[in-house]
C-alpha cells in the first residue's frame, strides 16, 4: 500500500512505460464477463476506449452515457525480459469507483475508491519478454457504502441507473493514467518529509524512508536535498532522522520554492534504488482566529472546483488543468478546494509549483439523504440522518477511514496541501454524528505526518446552532446560498439579513475559529443579460456576489472566500439544472462571465498575506 501511493518517477533505478491510449472496452450489463472468460481472453465485441477518460460523453446513445454496472477494459502489455530481476507493477492513478485487475486470467488485485491510486503486482502472473493480456473489470455503482454516496434504481425495463446523492455527473471508468512500473527487487516504498522547525537562518526537516528490505538496510539509506538550481544543500545517512537546511527559501502563497528530496538505498558505490519528490518548506497553523502560513495570516481567494471538461468528463486532461491555473492566476486566486474528491496528482504538483493553498477533500459527499442534494441541502434537517442508522454508518465509516488513509498516504508531502476537508455537507444535525465524526477527525490527525488543520464544509440546513460537530473542526468552512436557494430574486434583501444574523450567531458559538466561505454562488447562463437583473442572468450573478462580499467584509474572522464554482460543470439531468450546474464564474469551455471581472477586481486588491 505505501508503494502504491508514491507518484511514479523515472530515476537511475526505476522505469515507467505508459499504458495510456486506446484500450478494448465492453459494457457487461449481465455481469457475465467473468463466466465468459473476459478476464483471460480477448473481449468478444470490443469498442475502442481512450484511457484516461470518462466513457460517458463519448457515446451518442443515452443508455451508454448512463451505464451503471460492470465494464471491462483490456489491453495487451509487453513486459521486457530484462525486468525479470525486479518488481513490475501496473499503477492505476484511479479507477472509478472500483476495479478488479487480471493478468493472463490470473486475479491480481481489487480496489475500492475511485480517486486514489493502486498497483497490481505482475510478477507472479507475467510472461516475461512477451505479450500479456491485462484485463480490468470496473464497476461504477453507487451505494451507501461507496464514496461518494448514492443509490441505484432499476427501470421498468430492467435497466439499472445510478441516482447520486451529489450534484455532479457520476463520471467513471479509467479516468487517470495507467503506467507499468519497473522497480528494483530491493526498493524504496515510501518517503515522508515534514517541516519540523523554521528559524530565520535555518530549517529542520524530519524525514523517513521506508523500504521493503530488512532493518539492516537502515545504514545504507542516504538522502540528498537539492535546491531549484540542482545544487546540493544537505546530505544525511539513515532511514529516518532530521535534515538541517541553512538559509532556507520558504514556500509561500503564490511565491513557491521547491526543494527536491532524493532518497537512495546504496551498497558501496552502487545505487540499489533511488526515488525523489519535491517538497516545500513551510508551516501551516491556526492562531488568533487566523489561518497562517509561515506564521503570517493569509486571506484565501479561490474556488471550489471540479475535474470536469467537455467530452473527457472527469478524465484527467493536462490542457484543462493548465487553463484552470491560468484563469485562477488571472483572477488573483491563491487557493482552491478539491471539491468533492481527491484530484489527479498532477493538479497538486501544479499547485505546489504555483504556490496555491489546497484544501484537499476526501470523496465523503452525499451524507445527507437525498437524490436532489443541492435542493435538500437548504431544507429543514431530517429527523433521521445516515448517522442514526448503525447498519449504514458502520460500513460507511470503514470506507471513509480507508479513503482518508489513501488520501493522506498519497498527498502527505505536497506543500500545496495545507488542510484536509473530511466531509462535504454532511447532515450533522443528529448527536449520533458526533462519534462518527470524532473518529474521522482523530484518525486524520493521527496519520497525517504534518498534522494539518482539518475541517468539513457545513451545509445550510445545519446553520449555526444546529450542527453538533463544529467543535471538531480546526477552522470552519461554510457553504451558503442565501440569495439563490434561500430568499432568491426580489427577496435578496432578506438573504442579506439572514446571513448576517447567522454570522453573528457563529461569532459567539465559535469565538476562536477562523471561517472560510467554501461555497456561495448562483446559476447563471452565459450571455443572458437583464436590466433590472433576474435570476440566471449575468447581471444577477454580479449583484449577488457584490452583496456577499459586502457581508464578508464586516467580519475580520472570515479569512477566505471560495465561490462555487470556477467553471460550469456537468450534473445529472433535472428540473433545476440546465445542461449541468451553471454557477461557474467561467463557462465549461473556460471563458469568463461578467462576474469573473468582479472577482478579479476584488481579489487583485486583497493581498495574499494580510
Ligand atoms: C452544494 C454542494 C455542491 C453543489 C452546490 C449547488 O452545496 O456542495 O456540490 O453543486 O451546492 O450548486 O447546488
Amino acid at each position: 500500500m505505501p508503494f502504491d501511493s508514491l507518484y511514479p518517477r523515472i530515476t537511475k533505478t526505476r522505469r515507467i512505460q505508459s499504458l495510456d491510449g486506446m484500450w478494448d472496452f465492453m459494457f457487461d450489463p449481465a455481469k457475465q464477463g467473468q463466466e465468459n472468460g473476459w478476464h483471460r481472453v480477448a473481449l468478444p465485441q470490443p469498442v475502442q476506449m481512450p484511457v484516461p477518460s470518462s466513457f460517458a460523453d463519448l457515446f451518442t446513445d443515452k443508455m451508454s452515457r448512463e451505464f451503471c454496472g460492470d465494464m471491462w477494459y483490456q489491453t495487451m502489455v509487453f513486459v521486457p525480459g530484462e525486468w525479470r530481476d525486479g518488481n513490475v507493477d501496473v499503477r492505476f492513478d484511479a479507477a472509478t469507483h472500483r476495479a478488479e485487475v487480471y493478468l493472463n486470467g490470473e486475479f491480481l488485485v481489487s480496489h475500492e475508491g475511485g480517486f486514489t491510486p493502486f498497483c497490481a503486482h505482475l510478477n507472479s502472473a507475467v510472461k516475461w519478454n512477451d505479450w500479456n493480456v491485462l484485463s480490468v473489470k470496473v464497476n461504477n455503482e453507487l451505494s451507501m457504502q461507496s464514496l461518494p454516496l448514492g443509490i441505484t434504481k432499476t427501470l421498468r425495463n430492467g435497466t439499472p441507473i445510478n441516482l447520486p446523492y451529489f450534484d455532479f455527473f457520476n463520471y467513471s471508468g479509467l479516468q487517470r493514467s495507467v503506467r507499468m512500473l519497473y522497480t528494483p527487487a530491493t526498493r524504496i516504498e515510501d518517503l515522508i518529509v515534514v517541516t519540523k522547525e523554521v528559524e530565520a537562518d535555518r530549517a529542520v526537516l524530519s524525514y523517513k524512508v521506508e523500504t521493503n528490505a530488512d532493518a539492516a538496510v537502515d545504514t545504507c539509506v542516504e538522502v540528498v536535498v537539492l535546491d531549484e538550481d540542482g545544487s546540493e544543500v544537505a546530505r544525511v545517512q539513515g532511514a529516518s532522522g532530521d535534515i538541517e537546511i541553512s538559509s532556507p527559501r520558504l514556500w509561500n502563497l503564490r511565491d513557491a520554492y521547491l526543494y527536491t528530496v532524493s532518497a537512495r538505498i546504496v551498497d558501496g558505490d552502487e545505487i540499489v534504488d533511488e526515488y525523489f519528490d519535491t517538497i516545500g518548506i513551510r508551516t501551516v497553523s491556526i492562531e488568533d482566529r487566523k489561518i497562517k502560513v509561515n506564521g503570517r495570516p493569509i486571506y484565501l481567494k479561490g474556488f471550489g472546483r471540479h475535474e470536469d471538461s467537455p467530452m473527457r468528463g472527469r478524465g484527467f486532461d493536462p490542457v484543462t488543468a493548465k487553463r484552470d491555473f491560468e484563469i485562477m492566476k488571472w483572477m488573483g486566486c491563491n487557493s482552491f478546494r478539491t471539491s468533492h474528491y481527491p484530484y489527479a496528482e498532477e493538479e497538486l504538483y501544479l499547485a505546489d509549483r504555483e504556490g496555491f493553498f489546497v484544501i484537499d477533500e476526501v470523496a465523503a459527499v452525499g451524507m445527507l439523504i437525498s437524490t436532489t442534494n443541492y435542493e435538500a441541502a437548504t431544507q429543514k434537517a431530517e429527523k433521521v440522518t445516515l448517522f442514526d442508522a448503525p447498519d449504514i454508518a458502520g460500513p460507511m465509516l470503514k470506507t471513509h477511514l480507508k479513503a482518508i488513509d489513501e488520501l493522506v498516504a498519497r498527498d502527505k508531502n505536497h506543500a500545496s496541501v495545507c488542510a484536509w476537508s473530511l466531509f462535504n455537507e454532511p447532515d450533522f444535525s443528529s448527536k449520533n454524528a458526533v462519534p462518527y465524526a470524532t473518529e474521522i477527525f482523530e484518525h486524520t490527525h493521527e496519520i497525517d505526518p504534518q498534522n494539518r488543520p482539518c475541517s468539513y464544509s457545513n451545509v445550510t440546513r445545519c446553520r449555526a446552532g444546529i450542527d453538533v460537530c463544529t467543535h471538531l473542526a480546526d477552522f470552519m468552512m461554510l457553504n451558503r446560498y442565501d440569495g439563490w436557494y434561500v430568499s432568491p430574486g426580489p427577496e435578496i434583501s432578506d438573504a442579506y439579513e439572514i446571513l448576517i444574523e447567522e454570522l453573528h450567531k457563529w461569532e459567539t458559538l465559535e469565538p476562536n475559529k477562523p471561517f472560510v466561505f467554501t461555497e456561495y454562488g448562483c446559476d447563471t447562463v452565459s450571455g443572458v443579460h437583464k436590466l433590472p437583473s433576474v435570476m440566471w442572468s449575468e447581471d444577477y450573478q454580479r449583484e449577488y456576489f457584490e452583496l456577499q462580499h459586502k457581508i464578508f467584509d464586516q467580519f475580520d474572522w472570515i479569512v477566505g472566500e471560495q465561490p462555487w464554482n470556477l467553471c460550469d460543470f456537468q450534473t445529472v439531468e433535472g428540473r433545476g439544472r440546465v445542461d449541468g450546474n451553471k454557477k461557474g464564474a467561467f463557462t465549461r469551455d473556460r471563458q469568463p462571465k461578467a462576474v469573473a471581472y468582479v472577482l478579479r477586481d476584488r481579489w487583485l486588491s486583497i493581498p495574499d498575506y494580510t
